[in-house]
Order: C-alpha cells, then structure tokens, then sequence
C-alpha cells in the first residue's frame, strides 16, 4: 500500500485525458488499493487516476459517513443523465476551494470492476455528484471550468501566486 501525490490545480497533468484500463491484475488491484489509501488519507470523497499522474480510467470513491464503503468504477460510462442540481463542490486537485456547481441530478452509469466484471449504477445525490466530478478527472476537466469565467479567473490567480510563492 502507499500514498500518492496528488497533483495540485493548474498543473498540466490534470488535462490528460485518461485511457481506458485493459490489464486486469494484480497491479490494478494493487494501484486500487493506492488509490483508495491516499484517498482517506486526504479525506476526500472521491480520487480519480488523473489526480495522481497515473492517465488511466480509475475512480475510487466512498460517500458512506464512516468511509467504510470503498467502490470503484474502472472505465465508467455516463449511459444517461436527468434532472439538475446545484451544490458545493470542492476537489483534492484545487485545495480550500469550494464553489456552487450545477450538475445532473440523476445518473446511471455502466463501469468494470477491478476484475473487469461489467456492472451498472443508477444514483443521485452525493454519490452522483462525486461520480460525475471523478469522470470530469478522466477528461481533464475540473470543476473549475464548469465556474464563470470570472470566479474561474480570480481561483486561477490565487493558484497562480500560490505558486509563485512555493507553497
Ligand atoms: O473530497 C471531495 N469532495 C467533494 C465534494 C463535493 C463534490 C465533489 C467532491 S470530490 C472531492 C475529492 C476529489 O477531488 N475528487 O476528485
Ligand atoms: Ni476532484
């Protein structure tokens, strides 16, 4: 087991668009289990491969309230999407930011597990937002850039001068 680094917002990384997983093994077991480990180390509801560098098709996440119930969804598909809702989001990539963003309210989603074992998920609340934030990560999107460009660019600047300052 080990912690990975998380990549931080606006590093380049984050826009790789990930690719789908074909090796079914044990070295996607184990980079599961990684996955999941620097997720509750960080405290996070979700992680997505594309956080950690890794330009895969890997989610994990655990929306339960004692973070007992580890899922993960290998190359997930949105297959259908209703409704909309608002709510705050906020991401391991962009630390201490936290915005309104609006996404759908239900979702059903067709994935593999970690043995490449099809399955689907009809969802909503939490468990819908974090999933449809996590298939953003596969594509390189953050929930910035679902913001207005003017709250996008003030976030940018803060990033910006955080890293100017080595933080
Ligand atoms: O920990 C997280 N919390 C969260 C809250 C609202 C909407 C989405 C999320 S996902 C985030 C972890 C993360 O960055 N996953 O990519
Ligand atoms: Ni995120």
């Amino acid at each position: 087991m080990a912690v990975l680094e998380i990549l931080h917002y606006p590093d380049p990384r984050l826009r790789a668009i990930a690719k789908p997983v074909t090796q079914f093994g044990p070295e996607l077991a184990q980079f599961i289990d990684d996955l999941l480990q620097t997720m509750y180390q960080s405290v996070g509801i979700g992680l997505a491969a594309t956080q950690v560098n890794v330009a895969q098709r890997v989610v994990v996440l655990d929306v339960s309230r004692g973070g007992s119930s580890p899922r993960c969804f290998v190359n997930p598909e949105i297959l259908e999407l209703r409704g909309l809702a608002t709510g705050e989001e906020g991401c391991l990539s962009v630390p201490e930011t936290f915005e309104l963003v609006e996404r759908a309210e239900w979702i059903r989603v067709r994935a593999v597990n970690a043995q490449g074992e099809p399955f689907e998920l009809e969802c909503e609340g939490i468990l819908a937002v974090c999933l449809q934030h996590e298939i953003d990560h596969l594509d390189g999107k953050l929930f910035v850039d679902r913001l207005s460009l003017l709250k996008r660019s003030r976030i940018r600047r803060k990033f910006d001068k955080a890293q100017r300052l080595g933080a």
